[in-house]
């Protein structure tokens, strides 16, 4: 029986939600990572309205949803999980335990670029890494695809010959943000019975049927569980052939596990994954019409890879030229490449000319020229049989000198650095509780110091990170090598091939930069004590990250300071993920609406009070932890001068500043400084520093009598403002309830002499 179905104009992320709203999850677990973030946001959205009654677990990195997502399955939930790029291989060590314990689940795998460079656009260097995984992979290439293949796969992983989870793979922004029109089911009934109710084969919340899950396993036993998911896999491949016709008889959209176009009576064929699957068809309609003999093969299941499909495909073909979106570097072709020629050369007649072509690394286009390219290729290698290549890269442009990156501004001198703008006396006596005192030269000789990061970034206008920084930088004396974190001032200021920074830059995926830096500056130590470096030489190492990275990061930056090696982390707190589009950190205030934790009629906004990250940070231990914001006099200045004693004479120090985000706060670029100080009024953001265990606050509103409510806060941000309708009154006076309570507790702090 058809089922009715409605068309719509989608992209492929906002088709991947809508088989999430009639597929009803009862689990998402996530983390934001473009292109795929969307997915989320939009799911989210539903939830938010009550359309959905799905659960979404925002958690604090990849590593962390793929476990959410592990346990949730176990208990014989339905579950989903939407990332890319550097966020899937983060979460991959969980990946083989999903597949291994054979719990279905679905994971939309928005292709991209895998770090570093970074690159945000498609390629499918990530998807390469989902191959040895142990889950079925199916392919979307259209936002079509996307949906139906999102519908597929939750049949497909829970059929009990199968019992696998699922990657559906689609390819970054060509696909994910691409507009199409596409059909729809109209009635989410007709994808409930198509899909049936997940079948509890095992599951971790029945008492009564103890299991024990993820044993200890050794030989012999473990080559039989491996060899029961290689089952699992040929079994794979019948079921979603016949899930396929089942489709069809509903929707009238055919698939199958391996696509022809054009291959009657051809004697050479592309072989192409994705979207770059369906430009191709553009080129193979003219090079028919031009008469040749050429067709096009696309898979839409990958793993299990359809071996015999491809066999018997190729068997007529004089030619094949394999193209991927990777590379697998040294070993003449991507994984998919050796694959096919696994395939053909089974035929052990076989002399099929088979190349193997690498391009659109980085989201670099494929367009249909690039299709006529191969085509070419292989009708040249058919006569060159002899010598042609049997891999190479499509697009490549080499470098000139002219190409070298421009130096626009010279690097910094030992000279401007150095002014002795800042002193530090050490004050060490009971009365002063052993803290050291910095004395801040005159803000209009402060404005001489030339800044680190140069102006000409891409921030936003009223964007708070540089003018924080700047600030921060002014109390530092000498030469810095600083990282950052991936987040806006990483982003906004290293657009290759420019720099916005005049002094040694390094970058690192934003869960890593605290150890990084820690091997950085150990390795400059134990190559200045072998003569390798000059004694004389003095770096302060500097880690800037956002919010966000002080969540993904967390656990290698708690490492971090409990080793306490000598160096400085800053975080900037905007308050969410900025550079991803505006999803919530942890960070983000109680009630707060942002693409992850939006408000409707079943959501207030962000459900969790803010993450006290100071409290955290200093309870390793380390010397000196400090909170501050922009324009309170010199107050940050002198912050910044101490926290660069402290690392150079006792260990790791952690500050935190609060910048202004006009995009995320809703508020007006010219309100920044002033929103800052309300946030310090209202005791939201103290600004107080612990200093060898002990805290002292550098502003007391309340013995200033500026303490303020709140709301008064609040109001300035239309992200904020729904929290002040009578209909939130609850959440408004937990959140304020919280900030006092936490207030008290630091006042109290600060007037012990222990604490
Ligand atoms: C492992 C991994 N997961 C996700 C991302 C995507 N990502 C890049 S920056 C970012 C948010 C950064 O937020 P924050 O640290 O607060 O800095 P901001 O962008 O707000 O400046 C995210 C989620 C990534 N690059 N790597
Ligand atoms: S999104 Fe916010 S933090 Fe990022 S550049 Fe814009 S204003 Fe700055």
């Amino acid at each position: 029986m058809k089922a009715e179905q409605t068309t719509k104009f989608l992209t492929g992320n906002e088709m991947a939600a809508e088989a999430a709203r009639v597929i009803d999850f009862h689990f998402m677990g996530y983390y934001p990572i473009t292109p795929s973030t969307e997915i989320a946001e939009l799911i989210d959205g539903m939830r938010a309205r009550g359309e959905v009654s799905t659960v979404l677990l925002p958690a604090d990195g990849e590593h962390g949803a793929a476990g959410a997502c592990f346990g949730a399955a176990s208990g014989g939930a339905r579950v989903l999980n939407a990332t890319s790029a550097n966020g899937f291989l983060y979460s991959l060590e969980q990946l083989p335990v999903q597949a291994g314990c054979r719990l279905p689940m679905v994971l939309n795998l928005v292709t991209r670029s895998v770090s570093g460079p970074l690159d945000i656009r498609c390629d499918h260097s990530d998807l390469l890494f989902a191959l040895q995984t142990g889950w079925i992979i199916l392919l979307a290439s259209t936002p079509q695809a996307v949906y139906d293949m999102n519908i597929l796969a939750v049949k497909l992983g829970e059929h009990p010959d199968v019992r696998l989870p699922v990657i559906v793979a689609s390819d970054g922004f060509f696909t994910s943000h691409q507009r199409q029109s596409a059909m729809v089911f109209k009635n989410k009934a007709d994808v409930q019975s198509f899909i049936g109710l997940r079948k509890d084969f095992v599951t971790t919340l029945n008492p009564r049927k103890p299991i024990t899950l993820g044993p200890y396993m050794n030989d012999p036993d473990l080559i039989n569980n491996k060899y029961q998911l290689h089952l699992a896999h040929e079994a794979a491949l019948r079921v979603f052939d016949s899930l396929c016709l089942e489709y069809e008889a509903l929707t009238s959209r055919k698939y199958s596990a391996l696509e022809s176009y054009e291959m009657a009576g051809a004697d050479t064929a592309l072989f192409l994954l994705n979207s770059a699957a369906e430009t191709a068809k553009d080129a193979i309609d003219s090079a028919r019409s031009a008469g040749k003999k050429v067709g096009l093969l696309k898979p839409n299941i990958l793993r299990p890879f359809p071996f015999e499909e491809v066999r018997k495909a190729s068997h007529e073909l004089s030619a094949i030229v394999i193209g991927e979106r990777s590379d697998s570097p040294g070993s003449v072709g991507g994984p998919i490449s050796h694959e096919v020629k696994s395939a053909l050369f089974a035929d052990h007649h076989c002399d099929i000319v088979a190349l193997s072509r690498t391009f659109g690394l980085g989201g670099k286009d494929f367009r249909e020229a690039d299709a006529h390219q191969l085509i070419e290729a292989a009708y040249s290698a058919v006569q060159n049989k002899l010598s042609f290549e049997a891999h190479s890269f499509l697009g490549l442009k080499q470098g000139t000198a002219k190409s070298l990156p421009p130096q626009v501004l010279p690097p910094l001198s030992q000279q401007q650095m150095r002014g002795d703008l800042v002193k530090i006396e050490v004050v060490s006596d009971a009365k002063s509780k052993n803290r050291i005192r910095a004395h801040v030269a005159d803000p209009s000789l402060l404005a001489l110091r030339p800044k680190r990061i140069a102006p000409g970034h891409g921030a936003c206008p009223g964007c708070g990170i540089f003018s924080g920084l700047d600030q921060f930088f002014k109390g530092i004396e000498g030469d810095v090598v600083v990282l950052y974190h991936t987040g806006c001032a990483m982003v906004v200021t290293t657009d290759y091939p420019f720099s916005s920074h005049r002094v040694t830059y390094l970058h690192n995926l934003f869960q890593n930069g605290a150890p990084t830096l820690s091997g950085l500056l150990e390795a400059f130590f134990a190559r200045q004590r072998r003569g390798e470096i000059e004694a004389s030489e003095d770096l302060t190492f500097i880690m800037i990250t956002g919010d966000g990275g002080m969540d993904i990061g967390m656990v290698p930056t708690i490492g971090t300071a409990l080793r306490n090696h000598k160096m400085i982390i800053l975080e900037y707190d905007n308050q969410g993920y900025m550079n991803t589009g505006g999803q919530m950190s942890y960070t983000t205030p109680f009630g707060k609406a942002t693409s992850t934790s939006q408000v409707g009629s079943a959501s207030f906004g962000k459900s969790f009070h803010h993450k006290d990250t100071l409290a955290i940070m200093a309870a390793t231990g380390i010397p000196y932890v400090f909170s501050a914001i922009e324009g309170f006099g010199t107050d940050l200045v002198a912050k910044a001068a101490k926290a660069q004693w402290y690392a150079k004479n006792k260990g790791l120090v952690f500050g935190k500043i609060l910048v202004a985000c006009p995009l995320n706060w809703g508020s007006e670029e010219r309100y920044g400084l002033e929103i800052l100080q309300r946030a310090v009024d209202c005791c939201f953001f103290p600004i107080y520093e612990i200093e060898n265990g002990l805290t002292v606050l550098s502003y007391d509103p309340e013995q200033s009598g500026k303490r303020i409510e709140a709301k008064k806060w609040l109001e300035m941000m239309s992200k904020e403002k729904h929290l002040l309708k009578p209909e939130n009154a609850e959440h408004l006076q937990q959140f304020q309830t919280e900030i006092d309570l936490r207030w008290s507790r630091l006042k109290a702090r600060s007037e012990h002499p222990l604490l």
